[in-house]
């Protein structure tokens, strides 16, 4: 039954077309016409072909770098701006779920079958896509049963994390005097006491809005340690008592530290924080050759054992020294193999997982107080990467000691939750006064 009336509909509209085609209205058309048909909904320059032999089948002939059924997709475009709301690129992950997939159309609350799913960018397709604000594209994953949102890697348009003016450093212990230039990405947190800036703690640019940093530098005494009226911090700054005007200075919007976050180990787990930073007039950090975001790793970068890396931080140049760097200092590091630093220089109870030690082959360099919470970098396809920030260690350039610093790649899940949280509830938020 519903064979016959599927041969009787296909019958009938070749009638109807090829009736058309040949009826004096048509006679002298092409059997192909082009038009400006607002049916086709033909985007970025596309023309709209009617096939009359086809009961007026419409069909979008697209530009050279743009595909799809309207020319929605765009070949080009290998970057997104803002937070990638109207990206429309080509970029996915390995593990994205396509848009029209049955289990994404049942599960997700973004996908093809949605009313305005082609204003969203979505499709039949698996590409990045952020039609619900988050900070960045993300396409839905398998997690069990169920899907999950998950980030994307593209970059974003016009920033090139990782990259610095210059590379080279002069002369932390045993380091050498760095122009801010060589190391953008590094921040100084400072909290005031009693009317006083004190220098608090260092940490890194991962984007114009967010510094990340050591959870161990908001563990005081003090009863409310987020009290983020408290806190400033600098960007671009090469000495740490003196201001220039290459300098970027912020106060600090929210505070969120790992909420796993314990010493109870003796070492540091989970020693990661995030700070979001606005100027009075509520901008984040305007790029320039002084402050620069770096890279985030991928998440499964693991560098070799020995790679030679960078710390850098306004810390002390001795452990028992009053008085911090009064200069940004910098100095490099070698990565040490795991089984080497959890069972022959410190232990498998202080040292987990989610560290990694590093240090200088003569125990002459190290990160120390005052370091921490800042960059441990190193590069990876030519670009500077936060790999470790700084945590923890038994004294400074101790021999057998090494430096123990959080390893960022297991956070990057939290890293992009918590800034998404934060960012989607600000949307809602008036500007600040
Ligand atoms: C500290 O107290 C600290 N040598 C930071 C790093 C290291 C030691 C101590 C690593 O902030």
């Amino acid at each position: 039954m519903k064979l016959l009336i599927f041969l009787a509909v296909t019958l009938g509209t070749l009638v109807t077309g090829l009736d058309s085609v040949y009826s004096k209205k048509y006679y002298r058309l092409p059997y192909k016409h082009r038009s400006d048909h607002k049916e086709c909904h033909c985007l970025n320059g596309g023309t709209c072909i009617t096939y009359y032999l086809f009961s007026r089948i419409n069909r979008c002939i697209c530009p050279d770098r743009y595909f799809g059924i309207h020319c929605e997709l765009d070949a080009d475009s290998t970057c997104y701006t803002d937070n990638g709301e109207n990206y429309r690129g080509m970029a996915t992950e390995d593990e994205c779920l396509p848009w029209d997939l049955p289990s994404v159309i049942r599960r997700g609350r973004y996908h093809a079958d949605l009313k305005n799913a082609l204003q969203l960018g979505l499709g039949k397709h698996s590409y990045c896509r952020n039609p619900n604000g988050r900070s960045r594209p993300w396409c839905y994953t398998k997690k069990g049963f169920t899907i999950q949102e998950t980030p994307c890697n593209i970059e974003k348009c016009g920033r090139e994390c990782g990259q610095r003016s210059i590379s080279k450093y002069f002369k932390i212990v045993g380091g050498s005097q760095a122009e801010v230039e060589s190391q953008p990405w590094v921040a100084g947190i400072f909290q005031n006491i009693r009317g006083v800036d004190h220098f608090l703690c260092g940490g890194s640019l991962i984007d114009p809005c967010w510094v990340l940093t050591a959870a161990h530098c908001f563990q005081t005494a003090s009863k409310n340690p987020h009290n983020k009226s408290v806190y400033k911090v600098f960007l671009g700054k090469s000495r740490l008592n003196e201001t220039d005007d290459k300098e970027q200075e912020f106060m600090v919007d929210n505070i969120i530290s790992h909420p796993d976050f314990t010493d109870n180990t003796g070492g540091n787990e989970n020693d990661i924080a995030l700070i979001r930073i606005r100027t009075n007039s509520g901008q984040c950090a305007e790029e320039s050759k002084y402050v620069k975001t770096v890279c985030l790793p991928e998440k499964n970068l693991y560098l070799r054992d020995n790679t030679r890396c960078e710390i850098s931080g306004y810390g002390k140049q001795d452990y028992y020294d009053i008085y911090y760097a009064q200069r940004l200092m910098s100095a490099t590091v070698n990565l040490i193999s795991q089984t080497k630093c959890k069972y022959e220089y410190y232990d498998n109870i202080r040292v987990t997982d989610n560290m990694v030690c590093a240090g200088d082959p003569t125990w002459m360099t190290d990160a120390c107080k005052g370091d921490s919470g800042g960059p441990m970098v190193c590069e990876h396809n030519g670009r500077m990467t936060l790999y470790g920030i700084v945590s923890w260690g038994d004294g400074c350039a101790k021999e057998n000691k090494p430096g123990v610093y959080t390893r960022v790649t297991q956070y990057l899940n939290w890293i992009d939750s918590s800034m998404n949280a934060i960012s989607t509830k600000s949307r809602f938020l008036p500007e600040p006064k």
